[in-house]
């Protein structure tokens, strides 16, 4: 039977094999633009996206938030997490800034925190990969009320709805839709948080100077976005070149 298997013919299909494989792996190769062209260039990798969200005239104050309930561990009041502005210069925090329609390696998801410290979720915005476990925190000592939406504070935009009782200090909860999840605490109504869930890994969240950076983006053009809760989405064209970086400024004008 081996021997019948072995037939001229059985070879030569082996042998169109091999010849298609070959070819396959040279086009392959051909296609991948990240490959240094001989060996003394150093591999070449995507491009950066790099920049700021700001106010380039007035900027709001920080608000105060008057606190009703619990205040022995809440205080009577907090600075609100809403409008952090750098003095220096005028970079605006928390702000969500991702590419359109990118494409790219699926991020890995892993863990991630929403701490509950004294009345305030810490911290405020944040972004993950999509299938990120969250793991909800409560070490106040007292009852909190995690209500998790997804996109809009619309009731019927629910999630999950949990109470936290003092003597739970954990909760743990997956996000597995990509998009912006809201979480507002149902005992104290000025607790709030936002957690953008991302299906590729091109995002940033602006830190205290409104900076953010973005990496390893594969040359071409894209439209960044920024997202910011109450001001919502501002968006610029951006083009990438291999091994370069694009700098951009979101310019938060009066009115906007
Ligand atoms: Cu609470």
């Amino acid at each position: 039977m081996y021997r019948k298997v072995l037939t001229p013919n059985f070879v030569s299909v082996l042998v169109f094999l091999v010849i298609v494989l070959v070819v396959a792996n040279v086009s392959i190769t051909g296609a991948k633009i990240y490959e240094p062209n001989n060996k003394t260039e150093a591999i070449v990798s995507g491009g950066t996206i790099t920049g700021s969200v700001r106010f380039p005239e007035e900027y709001p104050d920080r608000q105060k938030l008057t606190i009703t309930k619990d205040q022995a561990v809440c205080g009577a009041f907090q600075y609100s997490e809403l409008f952090v502005v750098s003095e220096e210069n005028h970079g605006l925090k928390n702000v969500v800034v991702s590419l359109l329609g990118a494409k790219g390696k699926k991020p890995e998801a892993g863990m991630a925190t929403l701490n509950q410290k004294k009345c305030q979720y810490v911290p405020h915005v944040q972004a993950v990969p999509v299938g990120t476990t969250l793991e909800i925190l409560n070490n106040d000592g007292l009852l909190h009320n995690v209500h998790g939406y997804l996109e809009s504070l619309d009731p019927q935009s629910t999630v999950f709805n949990k109470a936290q009782p003092k003597f739970l200090k954990k909760i743990k909860q997956t996000l597995d839709k990509p998009g912006t999840y809201y979480f507002k605490c149902d005992v104290h109504s000025h607790m709030s948080a936002y957690i953008a869930v991302m299906a590729h890994p091109f995002y940033d969240v602006t830190d205290a100077d409104g900076r953010f950076t973005i990496t390893n983006v594969r040359p071409g053009s894209y439209t960044v976005q920024a997202w910011h809760e109450e001001l919502g989405t501002l968006e610029k064209t951006v083009t990438v070149t291999s091994g370069k970086t694009a700098e951009i400024t979101f310019d938060i004008l009066p009115g906007e």
